[in-house]
């Protein structure tokens, strides 16, 4: 069974989160400020139920769903689009694919020496970052 992925966790390193809003289609004004953000994740996992927050000063974004079920996604306040969604595992990884205008888009995220991984790809980008639980709990 895979390690839980519950908690609050502060990004320590953000790779190519640029190439993933320009494949996006993310305005460059938006991007600039979006950039400078230090995401925190707060997660909340009872077996294969999910809510993910990426909070910000700027903006938040949640979503929930259960592994194995569809479940349609509006990327509000992102580049609001509607993309079907589908999160399943593979191994340890937690692994959603965004069905919808864009190729190639999703997402996995995994834990590796109590740290929280993601990547978010688009059309052939990929966005690394990386989480440490966060100090406050
Ligand atoms: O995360 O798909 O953890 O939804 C960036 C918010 C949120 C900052 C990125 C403002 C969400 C951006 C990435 C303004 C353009 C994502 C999933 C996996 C859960």
């Amino acid at each position: 069974m895979p390690a839980s992925f519950s908690g609050t966790w502060d990004m320590i390193s953000n790779v190519n989160f640029e190439g993933y809003m320009i494949a996006l289609g993310i305005s460059s004004n938006l991007r600039k400020i979006a950039l400078k953000l230090k995401q925190r994740k707060v997660i909340e996992q009872q077996g294969d139920l999910f809510i993910i927050k990426t909070l910000s000063t700027f903006r938040n974004y949640t979503i929930s769903f259960k592994v194995d079920c569809e479940f349609q996604e509006f990327t509000k306040g992102l580049d609001n689009r509607h993309v079907k969604s589908l999160v399943v595992w593979q191994d340890n990884k937690l692994v959603c694919e965004q069905l919808g205008e864009k190729k190639n888009r999703g997402w996995a995220h995994w834990i590796e020496d109590d740290k929280l991984h993601l990547e978010l790809y688009c059309e052939g980008e990929v966005c690394k970052q990386v989480f440490k639980k966060s100090a406050n709990e």
